[in-house]
């Protein structure tokens, strides 16, 4: 099933995922320093129920548990993400060895259960010395990321094969500077274009630095969207949604170049001060794999204050900078985010993107649902048929793009456990396997099951 460092996509290969902040807690062990989660969630009001990733999961403490889960479900492998204030606390310069010694345990455990790791080397926690730096709208945070890559690589990659540098820079760009909703919490379109750009640079020249030391299996994860306009009227402001939240991505990434529509709404992207001389060279051509993340399609309308849209795209207005006049129009059934179930909207979005990236794999690197969670068997663990459903329809969705010449080698459900939920806090459940708040238990729901079964079904 795994040829090298990729699926060779003769079936689907099967994983699932975590993100260190989430999942790991113990944010003050081992010389870790402080990351603009930590900060975020310190303030007042940014997490809807107070919490934080002080505790999360305890998977830093609880390695043993997380690797018999993952031993026991029997994917292929395991995407989970290194903190960078782990292993560079000031984000630059000195490692800390203790922050690596977790990893390395992690990645040899994988091994010994015949499941590949799959790093992702930035899930969100910047080092928060370099957000006080200026962050991503600051170049210098992308060179800083590259060195941080070359330090990983270093160390795993002997070991590590599979390579993401970045999970879904769209909500690091416009829900961290743009929209303020997730950290670093900054309200400021200019500042989220230029962090989009920065980035990209950060991607291309770890990418570039992986390739140099002999990666062959370095990819980026998007979470793509298919955009779905509900009227005629809408097809522009459709257009915009899909340039801010797809094509800054794959154009440059693809064809090394923004595309005219989007330069048009963002004046830092037309700064040759931020878009240098051979950064979108650097940026082209440097995937190996492209890691699409789906949950929902964005069915897009002209906002109709007569229809609620007060506010355009309501509470995310300010995460499209440049877009106002636009509503959201999610359809029923929809998982506790409020996120419309719509397993169309797989399929659709791998057959477009296939036709966007042509000549590289793709890998669903996230796909899952946080549902109520509220019926229990008798052995009082979580019997959640929607969520077994959502899987099963979206796995499915998968099959049909692959029939349809998509080559998607990989399915990764999201998520192992249970986990914090940015800005949701605990309150939205993803997992697969629920982690008792007070004991850190792990009990594994039905799905986890089911997936297990699903897995030892496929030839
Ligand atoms: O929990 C997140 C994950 O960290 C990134 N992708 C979306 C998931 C669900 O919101």
């Amino acid at each position: 099933m795994m040829s090298g460092h990729l699926p060779d996509g003769k079936v689907l290969a099967y994983g699932t995922a975590t993100a260190s902040y989430q999942v790991e807690g113990s944010t003050n062990a081992d010389g870790r320093g402080p990351s603009i989660w930590d900060t975020f969630a310190a303030k007042p009001g940014t997490i809807v129920d107070g919490s934080d990733g002080s505790v999360a999961c305890g998977s830093y403490e609880r390695l043993d548990d997380d690797l018999a889960l993952l031993g026991e479900l029997g994917v292929a492998f395991y995407r989970f993400s290194i903190a960078w204030p782990r292993i560079q606390p000031d984000g630059q310069g000195r490692i800390e060895p203790r922050g690596f010694d977790y990893y390395d345990r992690l990645v040899d455990g994988l091994l010994d259960r015949g499941v590949a790791p799959m790093a992702t080397l930035y899930h969100w926690d910047l080092p928060q010395p370099l957000e006080d730096a200026g962050g991503w709208p600051a170049r210098d945070t992308a060179l800083r990321f590259a060195d941080y890559a070359t330090t990983v690589h270093e160390r795993l990659g002997d070991r590590v094969q599979l390579w993401a540098t970045l999970n879904e820079p769209w909500c690091s760009a416009f829900l961290g500077y743009a929209a303020g909703k997730h950290a670093p919490g900054r309200e400021d379109g200019d500042a989220a274009y230029r962090a989009a750009h920065h980035l990209l640079l950060g991607h291309g020249l770890a990418a570039k630095r992986l390739h140099e030391s002999g990666a062959e299996g370095v990819g980026i994860v998007l979470n793509l969207t298919p955009v779905w306009p509900e009227t005629d009227e809408a097809n522009g402001a459709a257009r915009v949604v899909d340039a801010i939240h797809n094509r800054v991505w794959l154009d440059p990434l693809v064809h090394g170049r923004y595309a005219d529509d989007l330069l048009d709404l963002a004046a830092p992207l037309r700064d040759d001060d931020v878009v240098r001389d051979g950064d979108l060279a650097t940026v082209a051509g440097s995937l190996d794999w492209l890691g699409v993340n789906y949950y929902t399609p964005a069915r897009v309308a002209v906002a109709d204050p007569d229809a609620g849209d007060e506010g355009g795209l309501g509470q995310m207005t300010q995460a499209y900078p440049g877009l106002a006049d636009a509503a959201f129009r999610p359809r029923a059934p929809r998982t506790e985010m409020g996120w419309e179930i719509e397993p169309a909207g797989l399929e659709d979005l791998l057959v477009q993107t296939a036709g966007r990236v042509p000549g590289v794999p793709l890998l669903v690197t996230e796909n899952g649902a946080a549902f109520g969670d509220d019926e229990r068997d008798a052995d009082g663990a979580i019997v959640d048929p929607d969520r077994i459903d959502y899987l099963d329809t979206h796995i499915a969705a998968v099959e049909r793009a692959r029939q349809g010449g998509a080559d998607v080698r990989a399915y990764i459900a999201w998520t192992l456990l249970d986990n914090f939920e940015w800005a949701e806090g605990y309150t939205k459940k993803f997992g697969l396997v629920e982690v008792d708040p007070e004991t850190l238990r792990r009990i594994p729901k039905a799905s986890y099951r089911w997936y297990a079964d699903h897995i030892r079904a496929t030839p």
